[in-house]
């Protein structure tokens, strides 16, 4: 980079204060200069790490995010700009932070309202050592339009004017307001004549001097074969009764011929596009530069903003039916949270919603509490609590605990409602026999699921089996697929005592009497459910209670790990 010149186009910052849109303005704007690197290489968010997702043109990018000014220095040591966005409360403290890292250079205050004797302190340091503190920087983007102006202050609104309108300023010269400038507007214009990467020029004259003519001259002579677009501002000066004075030593109406009226004329008679007033200027540049063949990059619209102004439609990846939050309160199956609370909604209601989307009766609702009730544990020695007690002694978290015992559920434990469910349903639907149904399974060499326990027995029942049998008996409007089960077991009980029907048995024939009974599903719904698969659902969610219990026992209790005993293993060859 050049003595005294303090940013080039690979100039990179450091972001203090994580504030997304001017970061993302930023980046949408290192886009349109045609940067090939982000102008912001590290966000500083006091606090937090890690990285910020923002996009560069089309492309995401992911800026690394570091929690203090240090560490984010250390990171990019060839990022030398600190653009402070703290408050101004907060501002000069972490501008002198920055100041004092050896690898920053300019510091670009943008809060406004810091109090001045710390604003002395910054400017005195940043003497000290070479640095520079500035505020908020004019910025102006790179284009296809040659510039030329006898003003220096009035190229800046110029600057950001032709910006706006069109793909930005491909050089801009502000020749000066002296009645004898070293260049004059025309020189400049016919050397951008002769630039390709200048597609059109723009000129910004004034009252006073001749200098404007030698323009419509080049412009007579079929000299400049670009676009023009000119002002000559001070077309005011008229109203004045006598001769005025402006700001340039050069800008005072000498005659007619000098005036801002007669310079606008010549030159729009010579083919320069000349408004009818300043404010017309900008119309002009924009409709000029639109008739050419350049297009400005354009930054790509969010999506979520295009969206909403209907521009474009986006195919959605996820498609829900149970639940909503996207109201004032979130729904289950339509059902707003408030409703669910006020009507004494039980967890049986909750999971009607969540699973089957509607309403059941409360019979309905009352079994399902019931079975969740029932399996929430079965004691520490059963597959799953054993599990879960082994991975919480092993000093595992709660998930991690829940998780090992839930993994043990399947067909012989606890996962065995579904398939009871298939089995005797269809077995029942078809007609079969207990005999028929339970010879034909072991010729298949199927179990008979939801029969059999490793210890119950036909003269130790499972109580869990007797109550669920006598609620239903009592509200339910039918239970054959249970009475069903019943006779099953009769069969396997009279080949081996501890074939009976056990829990999971239990609630997969009453789900099926739930089902079809209580009028609340089609016969093709009922189908479904048991193809998908519900019922194993049941228990999971109910014996997640026990197994979160025993986490929290085992941890209580201070448990140490568990290591199997020699002495309960067989070592065989
Ligand atoms: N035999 C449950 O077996 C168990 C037979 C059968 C025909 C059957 C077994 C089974 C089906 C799956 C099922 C849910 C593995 C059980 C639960 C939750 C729990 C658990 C708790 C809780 C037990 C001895 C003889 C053999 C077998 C024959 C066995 N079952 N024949 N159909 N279903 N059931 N699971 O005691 O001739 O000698 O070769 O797979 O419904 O998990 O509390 O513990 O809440 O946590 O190990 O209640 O029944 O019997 O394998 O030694 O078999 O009976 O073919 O005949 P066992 P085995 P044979 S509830």
């Amino acid at each position: 980079m050049a003595t005294g010149q303090l940013f080039s186009k690979t100039t990179q910052a450091l972001f203090y204060n994580y504030k997304q849109l001017p970061i993302q303005r930023m980046l949408d704007f290192d886009f349109l200069c045609g940067r090939e690197t982000p102008s912001v290489a590290g966000i500083i968010n006091p606090g937090a790490e890690g990285f910020q997702k923002l996009f560069f043109g089309q492309e995401e990018i992911a800026i690394p995010v570091h929690s203090a000014i240090e560490a984010a220095c250390a990171a990019h040591p060839t990022a030398d700009v600190f653009i402070n966005f703290a408050s101004f409360r907060s501002a000069a403290a972490s501008s002198m932070a920055a100041l004092k890292q050896p690898t920053i250079r300019v510091v670009a205050i943008i809060a406004e309202g810091v109090p001045e004797s710390d604003t002395k302190q910054l400017i005195a340091y940043a003497k000290a050592n070479n640095k520079v503190v500035i505020g908020p920087a004019t910025l102006y983007r790179p284009g296809s339009v040659g510039f030329v102006s006898k003003s220096g202050g009035m190229s800046n609104e110029l600057y950001n004017t032709v910006a706006r309108v069109t793909d930005g300023i491909y050089e801009g010269i502000a020749i000066g307001g002296d009645v004898f400038p070293g260049s004059t507007l025309s020189d400049h214009v016919l050397r951008f004549n002769n630039i390709p990467q200048v597609k059109m020029m723009v000129v910004l004259g004034e009252l006073g001097g001749r200098d404007e003519y030698s323009l419509v001259e080049a412009l007579k002579q079929g000299k400049i074969n670009k676009p023009v677009v000119a002002w000559v501002s001070g077309t005011c000066a008229r109203l004045f009764k006598s001769e005025v004075q402006f700001g340039h030593a050069g800008a005072k109406s000498g005659g007619e011929m000098e005036s801002a009226q007669a310079k606008n004329q010549a030159l729009g008679e010579a083919g320069a596009v000349v408004p009818t007033s300043y404010e017309a200027f900008e119309t002009a540049i924009k409709e000029t530069f639109e008739k050419l063949e350049v297009k400005p990059p354009q930054i790509p619209e969010d999506l979520h903003t295009a969206i909403k102004s209907g521009k474009v439609r986006a195919p959605t990846h996820i498609i829900s039916t149970i639940s909503d939050d996207r109201g004032e309160e979130p729904c289950y199956a339509g059902v707003p949270m408030s409703s669910i609370v006020e009507q004494g909604y039980g967890v049986g209601d909750v999971i009607s919603l969540l699973w089957f989307k509607r309403s059941l009766p409360r019979y309905c609702t009352h079994f399902i509490e019931i079975c969740i009730m029932l399996c929430a544990d079965h004691g520490p020695c059963v597959s799953g609590a054993h599990n879960t007690i082994v991975t919480a002694r092993a000093g595992k978290d709660l998930v991690s605990s829940l998780v090992s015992g839930l993994l043990t559920i399947g067909p012989r434990f606890g996962g065995a409602i579904d398939d009871a469910a298939r089995y005797f349903k269809d077995a029942y639907d078809r007609g079969l026999t207990p005999y028929e149904f339970v010879e034909s399974m072991k010729k298949k060499g199927i179990r008979v699921p939801g029969i059999g326990h490793r210890i119950k027995r036909g003269d130790n029942r499972d109580k869990r089996v007797e109550l669920l049998q006598r609620f239903a008996r009592t509200h339910f409007p039918s239970v054959k697929y249970m009475e069903y089960a019943v006779q099953v077991e009769t069969y396997t009980l009279s080949k081996a005592n501890n074939l009976v029907l056990n829990v999971d048995g239990a609630i997969g024939s009453l789900f099926l009497d739930l089902l079809a009974g209580s009028g609340m599903f089609t016969k093709q719904e009922i189908d479904e459910i048991v193809e998908i698969g519900y019922l194993n659902g049941l228990f999971v969610l109910a014996r997640s209670i026990g197994l979160i219990g025993h986490t929290f026992d085992q941890k209580r209790l201070k448990q140490p790990l568990y290591r199997h005993p020699w002495e309960d293993v067989l070592y065989t060859k």
